[in-house]
């Protein structure tokens, strides 16, 4: 039985959204997001840094977005998400797999500057820096899709659901126009039902 350890809006919104691709039966953890509840020695046992995603498949225990990708795939596709070693797309899938980072944390820490931080000790020299560093990570994005409607141009595969959490975190940032070709694949991307239902839902949503 796979279980994923999840809060709304975070980066184990990737996982869950390509457990719902794949179509995998899984249990949900949902936890709020809050150190009260991330920090609890529960959940340390799971995840050493109380943090999400965390994917228990078995014995198994993963944590790290990427990881829990690249494992989903190798374990549970047919080859539809996932591209094999010694596939021609394998080095560009791992690579764009990995980009997701390079633009999440720049998302990251704007919600740390403008949510987890109280006001008076946000920086706007840190958001203005941030929302820099990101938009240019976005500006790569668009140049790479103006040729193709997904990360690979053999079609969707689990890149796009980690990238694609990045570009959903970012638009919270910037504005999105300024990018069309990302603009263009992120609405290609949120009309996916898996999207869909890996949205918040009831409180988590507002
Ligand atoms: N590189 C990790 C980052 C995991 C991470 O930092 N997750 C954030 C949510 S987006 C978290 O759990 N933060 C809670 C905290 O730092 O207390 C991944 O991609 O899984």
């Amino acid at each position: 039985m796979i279980t994923l350890y999840h809060c709304a809006n975070a980066r184990s919104m990737r996982s869950l959204w390509l457990l719902n691709e794949l179509g995998l039966d899984f249990e949900l953890v949902e936890m709020p997001f809050h150190v009260k509840h991330l920090r609890t020695p529960e959940y340390l046992s799971v995840h050493p840094l109380g943090r999400v995603p965390c994917l228990v498949d078995g014995d198994l225990t993963l944590f790290e977005s990427g990881a829990i990708a690249q494992y989903l795939c190798e374990q549970y596709d047919d080859g539809t998400l996932g591209r094999a070693p010694g596939h021609p797309e394998r080095v560009d899938w791992l690579q764009w797999l990995h980009y997701a980072e390079t633009v999440a944390v720049h998302g990251a820490s704007m919600v740390q500057q403008t949510v987890i931080i109280a006001e008076p000790d946000q920086s706007p020299v840190v958001k203005k820096l941030e929302t820099r560093r990101l938009e240019k990570s976005l500006e790569v994005l668009n140049e790479h899709l103006s040729e193709r409607e997904y990360l690979l141009t053999g079609g969707f595969t689990a890149p796009d659901t980690n990238v694609g959490y990045s570009v959903h975190l970012g638009s919270k940032f910037t504005d999105l126009a300024a990018f069309p070709h990302v603009k263009a694949y992120y609405e290609r991307l949120t009309a996916r039902p898996a999207f869909q239902a890996s949205l918040p839902t009831g409180a988590a949503a507002v």
